[in-house]
């Protein structure tokens, strides 16, 4: 596979608004009135994925932030799965560029579902029109999949600047969510939440190409912590979704079904309950999870195929 076909996927952006988002604004973004802005512990930021399908998405967040360890709570009230990537932004690069980036994305990719060209196309128009700023994104970490219904949890440590959140998950008419309005600016402040990241008592390893876990993945509550110890090779970055597998699912069909070129599709193979999503090489982040007795797997977006996935049974 074209290491370039990992490629970050975004949208457009015109339903920016429907997030409640003010671009520039100082407080939080408007949002429901059962937000628990006022309410959450320091350095706990609660997030809703609004959904109105086939046309409505948005992340429903604050606008802005401080930096420090933070953590996420992501609930998805919606239909389809999503997940919450932070991108800061490079110096001088801002979220409408982002966001036009997106819409060349889209619009590429959309010739491809149409049928009017073949996947090498789209991803040689894709890479041909790249903006000069796109390797020096980085991925700060972020929410990664969770199904319906469910909420997850993930602590991540955010830098000042400028930032993107961004789901690229597709609908079955394929369009990214981020071209519905899962795409919105973030500012991380130079304030800090002054906390500590929390301790981990399971640990995930990620390099090129290898998923490594130390630690019990017995019933019960953990932390786990996701190490990506390298950038992978191409634009896609390492993270860890937590899938639950009935118990004849198969998990090559998971893995398969992680890639946006011809799936990340709704509605999902598995049941996914978050984890750590793009991370740049030398970072870590952590996420929360309850575990019943039952069959896991730990599946990367953009390695599954070759190897990274980790299936364990919980007792
Ligand atoms: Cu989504």
């Amino acid at each position: 596979m074209n290491p370039c076909v990992s490629v970050t996927v975004t949208s457009s952006v015109l339903a920016l608004c429907l997030a409640g988002c003010q671009p520039g604004n100082e407080g939080p973004a408007e949002a429901p009135a059962e937000s628990a802005e006022t309410t959450a512990p320091a350095g706990v930021v609660e997030v809703t994925t609004a959904e109105n399908a086939p046309d409505d998405f948005a992340f429903v967040a604050p606008a802005q932030l401080a930096s420090g360890w933070t953590t996420f709570r992501m609930t998805n009230t919606g239909d389809q799965p999503h997940f919450m990537i932070l991108w800061k932004l490079p110096e001088g690069v801002e979220f409408a560029d982002y966001a036009e980036f997106g819409r060349m994305f889209q619009e590429e990719y959309d010739h491809y579902f149409g049928g009017q060209v073949t996947q090498d196309q789209m991803i040689g128009s894709i890479v041909a029109g790249l903006p000069e700023w796109f390797g020096e994104l980085r991925g700060m970490g972020g929410v990664a999949l969770t199904s319906p219904g469910l909420t997850a949890e993930t602590t991540v440590l955010l830098e000042p600047g400028d930032y993107v959140m961004e789901c690229y998950v597709v609908t079955p008419e394929g369009e990214f969510h981020g071209s519905l309005g899962m795409l919105r600016p973030l500012i991380v402040t130079e304030e800090s939440t002054g906390l500590e990241p929390p301790e981990a008592d399971v640990h995930v390893t990620l390099s090129n190409y290898t998923m490594e876990t130390e630690g019990e993945l017995s019933a019960g509550e953990h932390v786990i912590a996701v190490h990506a110890t390298e950038d992978a090779e191409g634009i896609i970055l390492h993270d860890v979704n937590l899938a639950r597998l009935s118990a004849d699912a198969s998990l090559d069909e998971v893995g398969s079904w992680m890639s946006w070129i011809d799936a990340l599709r709704a509605p999902a193979p598995a049941e996914f309950l978050g984890g750590a999503d793009h991370l740049a090489g030398g970072s870590t982040s952590y996420f929360r999870v309850s575990l019943e007795p039952g069959r896991y797997a730990f599946v990367s977006e953009g390695f599954a195929t070759q190897g990274m996935v980790h299936e364990f049974t919980v007792q």
